[in-house]
């Protein structure tokens, strides 16, 4: 395979200044269980790695050292530093990270099940304070194509989150409009598909990676265990440009809701509306509940901010 590395394509690219035969090659982690993995070697495709233990753990999307002549079975000895990563919560509600180097987190929602009050903004949350640029999908897109939903939950508000400054896509993997609108999106990107079980992740990474069994038998064919299994948060590359095809991250069934508690000061940066406002409050610690002087109050009051959008932030503020 051609492959270059998401983001590594410029001149002073690590890639294209080492020689592939050397043992210190750049790679891109697709799998990572324990202490094993399979990366994208430039020099070398698919292999399957093993971390030395000062290494720590890398996730899917990681940059990663390898060395290809430490025995056996190349060896990982570096992780590069994350431009950013994606956490779930573990039981204890602590961030646990599961990719790394993303572009998108794609927050899919759909109809069928219906989301849940406040998910949309918790997920929307979560990437603001994780710096990487959350994308709504609308998944099953035919379901809602002739009636408009009744209730006030986010598929009513497709529109006013698009006003917002987000970007949402529709898309369907059983009718119109297809996936091509996201696939266009996507292309070329780092990816990570997140939301409730259900909505339609694997049937979207199923229709956007036309080889997607062949992808999932290499990369599970890992750690030893060497079958089939979609249990692991696997990085699959999308098809198209041989040299920058872009990835999408999946991650069966596990941490679909989980996401961890986050801090009250974090969720303001959550809320894109808030930021002019920030800063302009009588108490620079207001959290815009109850506070006197409150300027995010104010501009909700003043219609600056919308009603809704400020009822679902002091839900989250009081779950913090
Ligand atoms: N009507 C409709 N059903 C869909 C669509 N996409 C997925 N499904 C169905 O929704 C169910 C859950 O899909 P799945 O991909 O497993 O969801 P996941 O849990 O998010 O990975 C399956 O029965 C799919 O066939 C769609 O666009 N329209
Ligand atoms: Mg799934
Ligand atoms: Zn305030």
């Amino acid at each position: 395979m051609g492959y270059i590395l998401p983001h590594e394509s410029n001149a002073h690219s690590p890639l294209s200044s080492s020689d592939p035969a050397a043992p210190g090659e750049t790679a891109l982690v697709l799998v990572s269980h324990g202490n094993r993995g399979i990366v994208l070697s430039p020099s070398r495709g698919e292999i399957e790695v093993h971390y030395r233990r000062s290494v720590g753990r890398p996730v899917c999307g990681d940059a990663v050292t390898v060395n290809h002549d430490a025995g056996e079975m190349a060896a990982v000895e570096s992780i590069h530093p994350r431009r950013n990563s994606f956490a779930r919560a573990d039981a204890r509600f602590r961030q646990q990270v599961v990719a790394a180097n993303l572009d998108y987190v794609l927050v899919v929602i759909a109809a069928e099940p219906a989301p849940s009050r406040d998910l949309l903004e918790r997920y929307l949350v979560a990437a603001h304070s994780l710096d990487i640029q959350p994308v709504i999908v609308l998944n099953k897109a035919e379901l809602l194509a002739d009636a408009a939903p009744a209730d006030d939950g986010p598929l009513a508000r497709l529109e006013e989150y698009a006003e917002l400054g987000y970007t949402v896509v529709r898309t369907s993997c059983k009718a119109n409009p297809g996936v091509a609108p996201l696939a266009d999106l996507i292309a070329g990107h780092t990816s990570i598909l997140v939301g409730q079980s259900g909505v339609g992740k694997s049937s979207l990474v199923n229709r956007l990676i036309p080889d997607v069994d062949i992808q999932t038998g290499t990369l599970s064919h890992s750690t030893g265990k060497g079958k089939h299994t979609t249990t692991s948060t696997m990085m699959y590359a999308l098809p198209g440009e041989v040299r920058d095809p872009g990835f999408l991250v999946d991650s069966p069934g596990v941490w679909e809701y989980g996401l961890w508690e986050m801090e009250a000061g974090d969720l303001q940066h959550g809320f894109v509306e808030f930021q002019p406002f920030l800063g302009q409050c009588r108490f620079n610690n207001c959290l815009h509940a109850s506070e006197p002087g409150c300027a995010v109050k104010q501009a909700v009051d003043q219609g600056q901010i919308r009603a809704w959008r400020y009822a679902s932030y002091l839900r989250l503020l009081e779950q913090s």
